[in-house]
């Protein structure tokens, strides 16, 4: 028992442990609770195992995962939908399927995924797990194999060669698929209308020369194309990116690799008619942290940011390098070419954003620092002495989670979207002190005319990642609504689906959907007309 009890303390870093939450984490590093050895005569038979979450688990705020696989037919709606909103809205994010492993971190839960089928003004949810091979091999063993976030060190012997994509992080859809995305491995495909997985490892039918893939593919509607690369190609820590087009049926039409100058994570890149951009971000993978237990990524401020800027269609050994600052920079708003010049939309910040992920010198967590806003980078190609890449911000409201309306990507745009937070909105006092200030507003970006316009949900209530919906087919750009979930922080954190009115970001949701508990936090959500889903 002391022999444990010197163990445990050693995985929280020496903080001050009260008996509850020693106990939550001696059952976190078992993975069960263990309740066997115990005097009591109601202890079951030796080896039986329960499942218990500790009240710290990572990710819903204290609430624990949700867990819960359910359709509802015609949930309770609040206002008015359109019928001419016609499709489905997906979403998903990490749920945690069995008790993580002591110091893991919300980004390794198991991905779960929901829609709402919204059709003639009647909304029906749908949420599944997708059956990722980890997701079965744990449900057989009805107990936590995996260990560390993308650390394979850290797993149980017994799933050597299993995947370990927990298919987490976005959904998108293509020829016919939604594809749950996870960037340490191949996309996991389910059918869009029923949320069965089809396949837990889809290769575009032995196309997919990559072990990986990412979250973030782009879409040229112009063609129908898929367009997308898979980092750490060649296995963990390589530094070889695979990069691909798959066209409308989802046959590999084109693929190329680069080398990365350093291996860092890739999260997102940046996709216009003519080139493909990746920024390298100081979130470097770290092999010897792993052998020692820690998670993939830790933060090297002593390293550059990198610009990688390759011909689309082209070969990959052209690929130029372009350097900047030390920068956190995660997800693309847009990105366009004019002439031989690149432009990408990024939100982007000083340092590491992201608080589980340790600074690799020690450097306390900067909530300052890490506040992003929305930069545009450039290069200009045609210009052949080595330079940095240019970068310029355009907007002061800070957020995380840009979108554009999607039937522009790859081509010139006008409207962003990011969930924001505005520092002059009351905060509600019955929240007490927080600690971040919620993210509450969605802004609309024109960058026509660099003027915002911004919806605001109340004091009471955050809101995750919005998706764009046009009005109509053939809507213009940037005429229709944003679609997203919002957590009621004065109700237990329950979930609605909001729709706001992009004409008229000032008033109200037009429609609110009431979900009759709270979901998982969202990562990434993807909206599919009506007209493209199968033919039920
Ligand atoms: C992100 C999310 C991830 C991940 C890496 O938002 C980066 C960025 C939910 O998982 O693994
Ligand atoms: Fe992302």
């Amino acid at each position: 028992m002391r022999k444990k009890s010197k163990q445990t303390k050693k995985a929280t870093s020496g903080a001050a442990m009260n008996r509850r939450k020693f106990m939550g984490t001696l059952a976190a590093a078992a993975g069960t609770t263990a309740v066997a050895g115990s005097l009591s005569p109601f202890a079951p038979s030796v080896n039986a195992e329960t499942v218990h979450f500790a009240a710290n688990t990572p990710g819903m705020g204290g609430a624990g995962p949700f867990r819960t696989e359910c359709d509802i037919r015609d949930c309770d709606v609040e206002g008015e939908i359109p019928s001419n909103i016609d499709g489905a809205f997906y979403r998903v994010g990490p749920d945690w399927q069995y008790p993580p492993m002591a110091g893991n971190i919300p980004f390794d839960g198991e991905g779960h995924v929901s829609m709402f089928r919204i059709q003639n003004g009647h909304v029906d949810f749908k949420s599944r797990y997708p059956r990722t091979q980890r997701f079965k091999a744990q449900a057989a063993a009805r107990k936590r194999l995996f260990g560390m976030y993308r650390n394979p060190f850290s797993d149980d012997p017994s799933v050597k060669g299993v995947s370990r994509g927990t298919a987490n992080t976005h959904v998108v859809y293509h020829h016919g698929l939604l594809f749950s995305l996870k960037e340490d491995s191949p996309p996991v495909a389910m059918n869009p209308l029923t949320l069965d997985t089809v396949d837990d490892y889809y290769t575009f039918g032995g196309g997919l020369h990559s072990l990986t893939h990412t979250a973030h593919p782009k879409f040229d509607n112009a063609t129908g194309e898929m367009i997308s690369y898979g980092y750490e190609a060649k296995g963990l820590a390589t530094d070889d990116v695979y990069i691909f087009s798959a066209n409308a049926k989802g046959h590999i039409t084109w693929e190329t690799w680069i080398k990365v100058p350093y291996v860092g994570m890739i999260h997102d890149f940046a996709v216009s008619q003519k080139y493909i951009a990746f920024l390298i971000l100081p979130m470097a993978t770290n092999v010897e942290r792993m052998k020692q237990g820690q998670v993939h990524f830790a933060w090297d401020s002593t390293l550059p940011t990198w610009f990688g800027v390759l011909e689309r269609g082209g070969d990959g050994k052209d690929v130029r390098w372009f350097k900047g600052p030390e920068r956190c920079a995660t997800h693309v708003m847009g990105a366009f070419s004019d002439g031989n010049k690149i432009y990408v939309d990024m939100d982007m910040a000083l340092k590491n954003q992201f608080p589980f992920f340790p600074n690799l010198h020690g450097e306390p967590f900067d909530p300052k620092a890490a506040a992003g806003t929305v930069h545009r980078l450039s290069v200009d190609l045609s210009d052949k002495t080595p330079r940095d890449y240019n970068m310029e911000e355009l907007y002061p409201q800070t957020g995380a989670l840009p979108r554009q309306d999607d039937r522009y990507q790859t081509i010139p745009y006008r409207y962003g979207f990011m969930p924001t937070s505005d520092p002059t909105k009351p905060i509600n006092p019955r929240l007490g002190n927080v600690a971040f200030r919620p993210t509450n507003c969605y802004t609309m970006f024109d960058h026509a005319t660099r003027k915002t316009s911004q919806f605001w949900i109340g004091d009471d209530s955050s809101l995750q990642e919005c998706c764009f919906v046009p009005r109509h087919k053939g809507a213009g750009e940037g005429d229709g609504y944003l679609i997203g979930v919002a957590t009621r922080m004065l109700e237990a954190g329950r979930s609605d689906l909001v729709i706001v009115d992009t004409q008229h970001m000032d008033d109200k949701p037009i429609a609110t959907v009431r979900l009759p508990f709270r979901s998982y936090s969202q990562v990434h959500g993807w909206w599919v007309p009506g007209e493209d889903l199968p033919k039920v």
